[in-house]
């Protein structure tokens, strides 16, 4: 058996351990889209009138004084961000119901008319503040539907929705991410709006060419097709958006959920979950907040599949995260840092296993390569041996994906000494892959890849031991 030992740093990191040629024409991340896969965990933040009146969609014929926290502490909101080991807050500036979190020339329904600190407040000059003296990403979501606009639903609309963004461009950046939510219902003269995709998309462009825009199709980063912050199993960072448009005409929630296999444009799947029923605060849900094994469960189905986590925790009506949510927050954190401390495979060696009967044995079927990117053998197969018998129910993969993402499917095979014990199947990796199987005690593995385009891409691979009660089921 010819053996090719690899001299290789055994951590995650950016290092690319098995490169090869990637197909230029593949697509691949912007140099921003790369920052947005480093973010993995951030902050959702609803907050609004619907806070104040127990509602998840506001009519828009709220009284403007109905907003009137008591307490309200952004900075209250970036500390349990930050010590939760999220990398940014996005809050929604305007939800449905149109009230706006900051003194908008373009409405009149904002905290300017509320009796909230006299007029006086912003909720996004407080928390963009709040977010820069932390050290966290600051994002907007703003609802193209709007409920209380009294230009809704004629072409109006749509400059007024530029000037918004426009403001918040300029007041309030820099801007890491824009959500758009593409919910399109009735304005308050009955009509639905044409939205100006189009525009709205060149208006970012123009005004922060560096934010990355959230839609249902991107052009950045794609919903992930459902609210319980789940990622596809198979999730390609691939999606193909001609002829489709946020909203109603987005593609079908499978397709969003699993990317396009050979999609044209690089936009990958952000995973939005709420850590209580409800995307508002609603006193009710305080004792259904999710706890921190259920949250660290969502993170293995978004960034154990190569995904982004957005968890919204709902501020209450004094303006402060609740108790109950930071002390989930504090316990998802603990358990992602005791799990995840010692990588197991500090001592193992790797090397490539090309002897091609070896490969058949282990009943892998591969392809031959065509050249035209199809599907080929794949030299990274690669071998783990470690030094002595260790004992693992998780193994984590991760793909150089500045090169493109290419790893269609897997297998990873365990051994104890020469006896076989456990074999995880997978399909895509992408960023990063958390495999978890029942506890083995193994000696090596083997990992066998199949590569649509021949492109050697590992860029990391890491071995714990996570507490079984944690282990996906
Ligand atoms: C949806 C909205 O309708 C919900 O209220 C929530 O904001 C969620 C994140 O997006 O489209």
């Amino acid at each position: 058996m010819k053996k090719l030992i690899l001299n290789i740093t055994l951590v995650l990191s950016s290092s690319i351990l098995f490169s090869q040629d990637a197909k230029k024409s593949l697509p691949r991340p912007t140099k921003q889209q790369l920052a947005w896969h480093q973010m993995e965990f951030y902050l959702f933040v609803h907050f609004g009138p619907n806070t104040f009146t127990d509602k998840e969609w506001g009519l828009g014929n709220e009284q403007e004084n109905i907003f009137n926290p008591s307490q309200l502490d952004c900075r209250q909101w970036a500390r349990i961000a930050k010590a939760a080991g999220a990398k940014g807050v996005i809050i929604t500036a305007k939800h449905h119901d149109g009230f706006c979190l900051w003194p908008s020339n373009f409405s009149t329904h904002t905290v300017r008319e509320s009796k909230w600190m006299n007029g006086q407040g912003d909720v996004l000059k407080s928390l963009s503040q709040a977010c820069k003296e932390v050290g966290l990403k600051f994002g907007v979501y703003i609802s193209p539907w709007d409920r209380n606009h009294p230009d809704y639903g004629t072409p109006e609309y749509n400059d007024v929705f530029v000037n918004m963004m426009k403001e918040i461009f300029t007041n309030y950046g820099p801007i890491w991410e824009l959500w758009w939510d593409g919910a399109n219902g009735e304005g308050p003269n009955g009509k639905k709006q044409v939205y100006d995709w189009d525009r709205f998309r060149k208006t970012v462009k123009a005004l922060s060419p560096k934010t990355v825009v959230f839609s249902d199709v991107g052009p950045q980063i794609r919903w992930v097709g459902n609210e319980s912050g789940v990622a596809g199993k198979t999730n390609w960072n691939f999606l193909d958006t001609a002829g489709f448009t946020a909203g109603l005409g987005a593609p079908s929630t499978d397709t969003l959920n699993t990317g396009n296999t050979f999609g044209k444009a690089w936009i990958p799947a952000e995973c939005d979950v709420s850590i209580r029923p409800g995307w508002f605060y609603h006193a009710n849900e305080d004792a259904k907040v999710k706890s921190g094994e259920q949250l660290f469960d969502l993170y293995l189905k978004s960034v154990g599949r190569g995904s982004n986590l957005l968890l919204n925790v709902p501020p209450d009506r004094r303006g402060l995260i609740n108790e109950n949510d930071s002390a989930a927050l504090m316990a998802f954190k603990k358990l992602r840092e005791e799990n995840f401390k010692s990588n197991l495979l500090s001592d193992a060696r790797a090397y490539w296993e090309v002897n091609e009967e070896s490969l058949i044995n282990n009943s892998i079927t591969y392809r031959s390569f065509d050249n035209k990117g199809a599907y080929g053998i794949n030299k990274q197969s690669f071998v783990m041996d470690l030094p002595a018998a260790v004992k693992i129910n998780c193994i984590i993969l991760k793909e150089a994906i500045h090169l493109g993402q290419s790893i269609e499917s897997f297998k990873v095979i365990l051994f104890n000494n020469d006896m076989q014990v456990g074999e995880i199947a997978g399909t895509t990796i992408g960023r990063k892959r958390i495999l978890t199987f029942p506890a083995k005690i193994i000696t090596s593995f083997k990992i066998y890849l199949i590569d649509r385009h021949g492109n050697d891409n590992v860029s990391g691979v890491a071995a714990y031991l996570l507490d079984e009660k944690l282990v996906e089921k």
